[in-house]
């Protein structure tokens, strides 16, 4: 996914808005009811996020700022209808998210829509088209509320997991492996993909088909191209009529996310530009009803973003008594072979097939949680989907579906995601503490998770940078 809609100002404040919109979509694509996060990034692989209390990590790919923002998804409504705006300003304060803004620009809706055709027009949608396809559209003001939605109550890793990688998603996804084995095989063949994350994408983005949406995509990426933060939907409104306009997917099909996600693996309509193909040669690139056509976009673009061929995304390791936990971090990235002779071990004591492999270590839930080895894959993963649990998630499910076992490991279930409340509670207490937190904003962000470690460090804790309750805890004892 690919968007953007923000404030003029700087280019983290965009990035923040983005993803929000990101998570968003996915989590309304999957019904979860609570918080997620949202993220994108405007223009390479589309991205999304989701996310909870480890915002932190979670958001924090590579290059990017790790601005994150948080917005609740709520159950979809049945019907346009039941949707309304609540009428009140967004809880972001910009000044387009005020509630007299958003009136104002609704008014001003069908002037805005105006003022796109001709640049629709100059990407090949011919003026009658464009009148065709914005013909009575209005407005859905009730993506206001969630675009800008500050939830105060997070998932943990686990919750997404037991949701996500349900024993009925694998099952599913297990007959749809059988059934469509012949389209898999030639989309493995032809992009070098494997199967099973195919397929667990499928399954993670949108619950195989059933759970993506059902807003008009015209309609969203209008409403966001013209109301509330704006600037980077106008792309993703043009990027649709092109679709609608083509014939790729019809207007009528085009049918996702609030934030403009479509289609079983939640194609924003950007990222249907830069990797849709025809692979069952009808002339259409249906990324909607066509699981060829689904699957080899989408292996298509995970290709493009270096997917290796042959290898897994990851394993899931133990580590020695003694373990240094400052080691536990995405930028600390080191050989398998290297990590082996800090004394981390397969589960099962299984060989790790090319110790020349590139990993990093991930502990989602700390210390007291699974830990695993990080391939290039799986950074892969993360640029198709940002969100932390969502991309393992996704790795789990692939190697679910090809009959490997759950972790051996057992998550720490005693333990919570903080709520946003006590998200800020403790940045405050480590400020207090003289640790640098930058401006305390509910988000552990990567200055956070290192005031915890030193907090952690500094009190004789496992340094693992997990926002715990016993850390807070710990914080509000003198
Ligand atoms: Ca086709």
């Amino acid at each position: 996914m690919t968007k953007r809609g923000s404030l003029r100002p700087t280019l983290f404040m965009t990035v923040v808005a983005h993803i929000l919109l990101i998570v968003l979509a996915l989590a309304v694509g999957l019904g979860l009811s609570e918080a997620v996060v949202a993220q994108q990034t405007p223009q390479p692989a589309r991205q999304r996020l989701a996310q909870d209390n480890w915002l932190t990590r979670i958001l924090q790919p590579s290059a990017q700022p790790s601005a994150q923002a948080q917005t609740q998804a709520q159950p979809q409504a049945q019907g346009g209808a039941a949707r309304e705006w609540s009428g009140q300003s967004g809880g972001s304060r910009h000044p387009l998210m005020t509630a007299d803004a958003i009136r104002a620009a609704a008014v001003d809706f069908g002037n805005c829509l105006a003022g796109i055709a001709p640049l629709a027009e100059r990407r090949g949608v011919s003026r009658e088209a464009f009148e065709q396809l914005t013909a009575g559209l209005t407005p859905d003001l009730s993506i206001m509320d969630l675009l800008d939605a500050q939830p105060e109550f997070n998932k943990s890793p686990w919750d997404y997991l037991d949701i996500l990688v349900s024993d009925e998603r694998i099952a599913r996804g297990r007959e749809l492996l059988a059934q469509d084995g012949a389209v898999f095989a030639a989309v493995e063949r032809a992009y070098g993909v494997d199967r099973h994350i195919l397929a667990a994408i499928w399954g993670v983005e949108s619950n195989y088909g059933t759970k993506g949406g059902d807003r008009s995509v015209l309609r969203s990426t209008a409403t966001l191209a013209c109301v509330g933060r704006r600037d980077f939907f106008r792309e993703e409104f043009l990027a649709a009529l092109e679709i609608a306009a083509r014939g790729d997917v019809k207007a009528d099909r085009l049918i996702g996310s609030w934030a403009g996600a479509f289609g079983p693996t939640q194609f924003m309509p950007s990222t249907f530009k830069r990797f849709a193909v025809d692979f069952d040669h009808d002339g259409r690139r249906d990324v909607v009803d066509s699981v060829a056509d689904v699957m080899a976009s989408t292996a298509n673009n995970l290709k493009t973003d270096g997917w290796v061929p042959g290898e897994s995304w990851g394993y899931e390791v133990v580590l020695p008594a003694g373990f240094d936990y400052l080691l536990a971090d995405r930028s600390k990235q080191m050989t398998v072979g290297q990590w082996q002779a800090l004394g981390i071990k397969r589960i099962g004591d299984k060989p790790f097939p090319r110790a020349s492999e590139k990993a990093f270590l991930l502990l989602p839930a700390g210390a007291r949680g699974p830990a695993f080895l990080m391939l290039q894959n799986f950074r892969v993963i993360m640029k198709y989907n940002p969100a932390e649990a969502y991309a393992l998630a996704i790795g789990h499910l692939a190697d679910r579906l090809r009959g490997g076992g759950p972790f051996a490991q057992v998550w720490p279930r005693e333990e919570r995601a903080l709520s946003m409340s006590e998200r800020f509670e403790m940045q405050q207490l480590l400020a207090q503490r003289g640790y640098d937190i930058g401006e305390p904003d509910g988000l552990l962000g990567p200055r956070t998770r290192i005031a915890i470690r030193n907090f952690q460090a500094a009190t004789g804790q496992i340094p693992d940078g997990f926002a715990s309750m016993l850390v807070l805890d710990r914080l509000r004892q003198p």
